[in-house]
């Protein structure tokens, strides 16, 4: 077995397959979870705000490229995944297995990480493709893993600390010396020596055999090197710039990935979920269709040509779904602070937004002071300078700057202070 699990690492070994190649992709991928993590705490607070929190309304594109980052790190998670296990995999095949309870929690902790990281990427990317293969609710367990890969992250570079500073720089695998070997590697080098004997032609001495490179370090392994960097790089940059489009405009020609294209959808901006799924046509269409503001008892109701009376506002602003795409447009409509101020609320109300939706999760928002108040959040009537469509959530919808499209309630029926 023991002979069985070294002629595997042996079989495996090559020379990208080094802790220097390990600390580089590692660092890549590492940056990408941190901007990964980041940009989900502020789309996930979004959402669900604490108390105290207050958010920035400007720029007003500030959620679409906070999440449009979010998307595209994710994506670029996976060819940097690969590429580390591609890299690391040999590992697998360490013997023994198990060298006491350092080792083994170790191993455990980097076996939960690759499991959690790979479980996390792929349901990131098919929620963008709105595909949910499983009975949980998608973002609570997208936040819960999120942290636990964050102190997994943390686990890991606190473990490898020693080998990602000795091969930091570059250079650092060229002066590698003999004695730079861990102490677990050092217990496989001895396991290989027992076995072999150090004089066992190509076999190990003293060098890391965790990462066995049997290759002389010649012309041919650089390039080899090079070249995965370079497979690793194109594969990456192809993945992200070939969706990216859908959050950059300058790269919408070649969103070939991304599940949404700009101008595409009725009014020359895609629909998300739409009237059909969400049963409000006939409640839409209704002649009696009014929308209700509610501030401390006191209760207003509108119809829509009584807030087309109102004076109208025009705003540009994206909607930018959590999805990763998004979408300027023009947009006509009131005020909500002149719907406030009809109702003398308090200028600190918060508000809940209420649609002619039933059910789903987006029936109901709630929208914090900071954009009630803002002269850009409007009670929409208009897109791009027609009425604004059914789908996109005629009669009436909410808009406002900087916040995530799940937010932007559609088919509004009623606006409360809370
Ligand atoms: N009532 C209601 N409003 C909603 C939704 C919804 O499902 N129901 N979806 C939201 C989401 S996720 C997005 S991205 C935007 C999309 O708006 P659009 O379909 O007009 O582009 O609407 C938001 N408003
Ligand atoms: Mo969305």
């Amino acid at each position: 077995m023991r002979r069985l699990m070294y002629e595997a690492q042996r079989a495996l070994a090559s020379p990208v397959r080094n802790p220097r190649m390990a600390t580089v992709i590692g660092r890549l991928l590492g940056a990408a979870f941190l901007i990964c993590f980041g940009t989900g705490l502020y789309s996930h607070f979004l959402q669900e705000p604490l108390d105290w929190m207050r958010f920035a309304t400007r720029p007003e594109f500030l959620y679409q490229v906070t999440q449009g980052t979010h998307i595209i790190a994710g994506i670029a998670c996976f060819p940097l995944l690969l590429a580390k296990l591609y890299i690391v995999f040999p590992n697998l095949f360490a013997y023994p297995p198990v060298r006491g309870l350092v080792h083994f929690l170790e191993r455990a902790s980097i076996a939960l990480f690759v499991g959690a990281s790979l479980v996390q990427i792929t349901m990131g990317l098919l929620n963008t493709f709105q595909w949910y293969p499983w009975p949980f609710p998608f973002r609570q367990v997208h936040f819960a893993l999120g942290w636990a890969l964050i102190g997994l992250l943390v686990i890991h570079i606190g473990v490898k600390l020693p080998m990602i500073t000795r091969y930091w720089s570059k250079g650092s695998l060229d002066s590698e010396h003999p004695e730079d070997v861990s102490s677990v590697d050092r217990a496989s080098n001895a396991e290989a020596v027992r076995l072999w004997g150090s004089s066992r032609p190509g076999g190990v001495t003293g060098r890391v055999l965790d990462y066995i490179d049997a290759t002389p370090r010649t012309l041919t392994s650089s390039v080899s090197r090079r070249g995965f960097l370079t497979t690793v790089g194109v594969a990456t940059t192809a993945v992200v710039g070939l969706t990216a489009g859908q959050t950059f405009t300058p790269l919408n020609a070649v969103n070939l990935f991304g599940p949404r294209k700009k101008g595409v959808g009725q009014q020359g901006v895609p629909v998300n979920r739409t009237s059909e799924q969400a049963k409000v046509a006939d409640a839409a269409l209704a002649a009696g269709w009014t929308l209700t503001v509610a501030v401390a008892g006191t209760e207003r109701s509108f119809t829509r040509s009584e807030l087309l009376a109102l004076p109208q506002t025009e705003v540009q602003l994206p909607i930018a779904c959590v999805e990763g795409w998004s979408q300027m447009a023009h947009w006509r409509g009131v005020r909500l602070s002149d719907l406030a101020d009809l109702l003398s609320a308090d200028p600190d109300t918060s508000f809940r937004l209420i649609s002619l939706e039933e059910r789903g999760s987006f029936s109901k928002t709630q929208m914090g002071r900071e954009y009630v108040r803002d002269p850009l959040t409007l009670v929409a009537l208009e897109l791009n300078g027609e009425t604004l469509d059914l789908e996109h959530g005629y009669p009436a919808r909410m808009i406002a700057p900087g916040r995530p499209g799940v937010l932007q309630t559609k088919w509004l029926s009623r606006i409360e202070a809370i």
